[in-house]
């Protein structure tokens, strides 16, 4: 039979198939091969040995949190408390784009501040390079870009993550403001990802993070997942332009002109930076 791993603690993994659960263990073959399914794994399995036999190929593949096929990663983002980030936004955008999943901006807690000129400034900009940036109280839109889809939500701790997903769906349950399991995780916790039912497709509430890393990128990637970049850089005096310190660059051109967003320009410079000094 055909499945979907939706669920994996230690050697069991959980795959839903025609409407049923089936608890399987995966064939010795796999850890010889040093192959480990993963939810997200569509699978093949042996319903009466409940063995794994054949993991179908997966079309993307994320680490932190460990999870695959990923139809797109809504980041979200609270405007106060904790305080907006562009530089983690960014962050998030540029590593969902290096893993081909397709990134949506969900902004939270609109309603603690009074002056909405700054984020305005932010979400015009990001709709403008052609993301998708949505507000949490849109839940009809939410629905609709959750329905048929494999979706993680990701974003740092306490900005509101568990609690759509409990407006979305109010029998989910999802513990909410859970300080005490953001303080203890990555100590002994192995981060359990669940895909969760939802609008006939899943979704997946992820843990914060504590850090996010650019783990196997290159400077080059950093760059080239700058979306905007890739439609001036033909005008680069250099083929293989940085946009960092050569000559004749259209992309600080456009910096300067404010057509590129500073904040974004900057946080590149600093990506390229922290990778940089990791080698
Ligand atoms: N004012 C306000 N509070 C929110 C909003 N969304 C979430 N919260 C609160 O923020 C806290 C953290 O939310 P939670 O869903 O646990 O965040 P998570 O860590 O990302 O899953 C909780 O106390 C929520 O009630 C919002 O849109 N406005
Ligand atoms: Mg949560
Ligand atoms: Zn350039």
């Amino acid at each position: 039979m055909e499945g979907l791993i939706v669920k994996n603690i230690s050697d069991l993994f959980y795959i839903v198939s025609d409407n049923s659960t089936y608890i399987c263990k995966a064939k010795g073959v796999f850890r010889k091969k040093n192959i480990i399914p993963m939810v997200g794994d569509k699978v093949i399995f042996d319903e009466k040995k409940l063995i794994i036999t054949n993991i179908l190929n997966r079309k993307n593949k994320l680490i932190r949190p460990p999870i695959c096929n990923i139809d797109q990663a809504i980041v979200v983002m609270s405007v106060v408390n904790p305080l907006f980030s562009s530089n983690l936004i960014d962050k998030f955008i540029n590593i969902i784009e290096f893993n081909n999943i397709k990134p949506i901006i969900c902004l939270t807690k609109l309603d603690l501040i009074t002056n909405e000129s700054d984020i305005n400034k932010y979400i015009d900009y990001y709709k403008n390079i052609g993301y998708e940036v949505i507000i949490n109280t849109e839940i009809n839109k939410i629905k609709s870009i959750i329905s048929n889809k494999i979706t993680v939500i990701t974003g740092q701790s306490g900005v509101g993550k568990s609690s759509l997903l409990n407006k979305l769906d109010s029998s989910l349950q999802l513990k909410t403001n859970d300080i005490s399991y953001a303080l203890n995780r990555g100590k002994h916790t192995t981060r359990h990802v669940t895909l969760i039912p939802l609008f006939n497709g899943y979704v997946a509430d992820t843990p914060g993070f504590s850090s996010l890393s650019f783990n196997e990128m290159k400077k080059e990637d950093i760059r080239d997942n700058m979306i905007e970049f890739n439609l001036y850089k033909d005008k680069c005096k250099y083929r293989d332009c940085m946009h960092i310190k050569e000559e004749d660059c259209e992309i600080k051109r456009l910096v300067d002109k404010g057509i590129i967003l500073k904040s974004r320009y900057e946080n590149y410079i600093k990506f390229v930076n922290e990778i940089k000094s990791t080698y």
